[in-house]
């Protein structure tokens, strides 16, 4: 018995003192002396590839919140699918993970390893570029923390179960942020990611078309009615032609502002999950908060930013240094 509970505190103490190193090895600095010009070259790749492709942006939001949440932040959902495996990217949800982001990571990557050859991971690549990206378009500018090693492994499965759809409950995804350790204040803040973008008329066709079984244009009645109809214009095509998509934030759609947060005062918010988070009572006094207050949002969005971007990380031999973001080291020829 006594062995017994020596053993379960000396693993506690083992677990303890991991997950403290974990994120006590990222750092600010950690290229300073193996590659100083990370940050400018990728800075200047990033900006050269979202002045010519102005979608990179949000692309890469959701693609590094996608890659956190699914096994934490290490670059697994850049790898490929093969014959052998069905990559995070290949599951269904990933479908409309866009192009340009993938792109804008490979291209910063190959001028890395021409300056810095097998030295800065895929993953805090990804972590820099989404933070040069969001103050691109006007959000905040947060500190980025570096030493994240790249996965061994990337898996569909994993992406369906750590992920959620805009049919999701409020409470399921209240409990989905809890179980990775997020605070619904995190939730509501991280969620005004939707302040840029593109949404897909199949995420949220059942609220503009036959809502509640009833006919063609039966519209949900929390949202807008000149909304409704404008999305049932553009959507009118969307079984024959699924890459028709509108802007998340039909108001400033290109910057990175809080009015996803007013928008969904007014009944503007184009996903579920969305608009329902300005009527349940736990989400909604967040949703009026930083509907009134910029700052608020911009601060609790970069703290939230920063410990997203801590989540799961994989330091020292749980991880590599891809030297392509797409395959394993031990598979690239
Ligand atoms: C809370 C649960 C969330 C749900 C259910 C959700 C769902 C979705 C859906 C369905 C889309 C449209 C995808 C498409 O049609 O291509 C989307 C887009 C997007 N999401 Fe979320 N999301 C959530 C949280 C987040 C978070 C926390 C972030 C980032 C911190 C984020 C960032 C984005 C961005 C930037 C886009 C636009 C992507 C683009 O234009 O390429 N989302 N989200
Ligand atoms: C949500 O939609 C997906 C398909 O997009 C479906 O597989 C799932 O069962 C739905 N979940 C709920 C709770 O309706
Ligand atoms: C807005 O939020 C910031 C940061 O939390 C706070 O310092 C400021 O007092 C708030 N402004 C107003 C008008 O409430
Ligand atoms: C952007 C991207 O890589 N999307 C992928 C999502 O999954 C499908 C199905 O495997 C791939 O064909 C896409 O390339």
């Amino acid at each position: 018995m006594a062995l017994h509970l020596f053993h379960l505190r000396l693993s506690l103490l083992i677990t303890l003192l991991l997950s403290c190193s974990t994120s006590a090895k990222l750092k600010l600095d950690y290229y300073q002396t193996s590659c100083p010009r990370v940050h400018e070259i990728i800075s200047e790749v990033i900006t050269t590839k979202q002045i010519n492709s102005p979608t990179t942006a949000a692309g890469a939001l959701r693609l590094f919140f996608h890659d956190c949440f699914v096994s934490g932040c290490d670059a697994s959902v850049l790898i490929s699918s093969n014959h052998f495996n069905k990559a995070e990217r290949g599951a269904e949800i990933n479908l409309s993970l866009p192009g340009d982001a993938f792109d804008a990571i490979i291209r910063a990557k190959t001028a890395l390893e021409l300056q810095c050859p097998g030295v800065v991971s895929c993953a805090d690549i990804l972590a820099i570029a989404t933070r040069d990206l969001v103050s691109m378009l006007g959000g905040p500018f947060y500190p980025v923390r570096l030493g994240r090693k790249d996965s061994l492994s990337s898996s569909a499965a994993d992406a369906e179960s750590n992920l959620a759809r805009p049919n999701a409950s409020i409470d399921q995804i209240i409990s989905l942020f809890a179980s990775k350790g997020f605070t619904v204040r995190e939730l509501v803040a991280l969620s005004g990611a939707h302040t840029v973008g593109f949404s897909h008329c199949q995420e949220y066709a059942d609220r503009i078309f036959h809502f509640n079984k009833g006919g063609p244009l039966a519209s949900d009645p929390t949202m807008n009615p000149k909304l409704a109809q404008a999305l049932q214009k553009a959507c009118a095509n969307y079984q024959k032609d699924p890459t028709i998509a509108t802007f998340n934030d039909i108001m400033t759609p290109g910057k990175f502002d809080n009015m996803y947060y007013q928008n969904l005062l007014r009944g503007l918010g184009l996903l579920n999950t969305d608009q329902k988070m300005a009527a349940d009572p736990r989400t909604a006094p967040l949703v009026r908060l930083y509907a009134a207050n910029q700052t608020a949002f911009f601060d609790h969005f970069s703290h939230a930013m920063q410990k997203l971007g801590l989540y799961n990380v994989k330091t020292a031999r749980k991880g590599e240094v891809r030297r392509r973001c797409d395959v394993f080291n031990n598979l690239s020829p």
